[in-house]
């Protein structure tokens, strides 16, 4: 075990050696199709000067709208929302504003490794043959930086540069090509198919009893192919006397279930993780929602498909475990059902 771990290593410094030129933070894939939504991956190739990463931000060029991080393990999200120069459409959906930088934060990837940092987005309005470019800069730490984010005039050879910021070539579509909906616009918060809005409540009327406490209205969205993480849903209200919390989450589809809070600040949408669970006071009821307090189910094998169910076992401090099921509802808007 020992052995392998070691020459695997090794192996990485000695392709870091040799490729260090080559090395820039680019995306998996070079094209997107003009008028499309896809997900970008940006590969971070390698700390600053053997420092782990621990920051990672990009800025998205106008023209990439309607933008949605994947969240990762073990790392905070900013959203950051702007005005677009220009009006896009989303399905019907007029959108003047949406996301305009991506952070994630707060995280630890060793110098000796690589990540991907996924965006789903919408290519709109830019002319196939064109250059988006993407500035990005990763931190490590407090005093370790590294900028990709010179652009290469029009017509120019990007080779040139030292630090060039990622960088997708815009693609024809194909005839007959169809477009996939886009999920809602960022300004109401839509981050891996939670979204924000008070159509969220259903008609999941299932009422779960745990000691004192009851679990009802649960559900979950529909994730889009190889999108590994998605929401989850429901309130808890305590009818007893004593404080009560939620302490562990587990589910037979997820690697890990984490307990996440979104909020806004500003213009910056921050999600992340709660490590000291969530309290579920006395006499109280406390609302996990898209946009708000959530489940985040990580490392999903197979996306929630809409119309299935996901089971979870929740443990409360005193309650216990309790195991509920959330129905899953279709992706988009406002409580879209199946
Ligand atoms: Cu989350």
């Amino acid at each position: 075990m020992k052995t392998i771990l070691k020459f695997a290593l090794s192996g990485a410094f000695i392709a870091a050696g040799v490729s260090q030129a080559a090395a820039h933070a680019t995306f998996v894939n070079s094209t997107v199709t003009e008028e499309s939504t896809s997900v970008i991956a940006l590969q971070v190739p390698h700390g600053c000067d053997g420092k782990a990463t621990t920051e990672v931000q990009i800025k998205l060029p106008e023209g990439f709208v309607f933008a949605k991080p994947q969240p990762k393990p073990g790392w905070e999200l900013e959203v950051i929302q702007g005005a677009y120069a220009k009006t896009y459409d989303n399905c019907g959906e007029k959108a003047t504003s949406g996301p305009v930088e991506i952070r994630w934060k707060g995280g630890n990837l060793p110098d000796a490794y690589y990540d991907t940092f996924n965006i789903q987005g919408k290519v709109s309005g830019i002319a196939a043959g064109k250059t988006l470019a993407f500035p990005a800069v990763q931190l490590c730490g407090t005093d370790g930086k590294v900028a990709w984010d010179q652009i290469a005039p029009e017509g120019t050879n990007p080779h040139s540069l030292k630090s060039p910021a990622p960088t997708l070539t815009v693609t024809a579509k194909n005839a007959g090509g169809h477009d996939e909906h886009a999920g809602m616009d960022m300004s109401g918060m839509n981050m891996a198919g939670m979204s924000m809005g008070g159509g969220a409540s259903s008609a999941h009327d299932d009422v779960v009893k745990a000691g004192d406490l009851e679990v009802t209205g649960a559900f979950t969205k529909a994730m889009l192919p190889g999108q590994p993480v998605g929401g989850g849903y429901f309130t808890i209200k305590n009818n007893g006397k004593a404080d009560d919390k939620l302490v562990s989450i587990t589910s037979p589809v997820a690697g890990m279930v984490e307990m996440h809070e979104m909020a806004m600040q500003g213009e910056v949408m921050r999600m992340r993780r709660l490590d000291g669970g969530i309290a579920i006071p006395a006499g109280k009821t406390v609302e996990l929602t898209p946009g708000g307090l959530h489940l985040m189910f990580m490392k999903v094998k197979e996306p929630f498909k809409a119309g299935g169910a996901v089971q979870a076992t929740l443990t409360f401090e005193k309650a216990g475990k309790v195991d509920i099921t959330l129905p899953i509802e279709a992706a988009g808007p406002s409580g879209a059902k199946p």
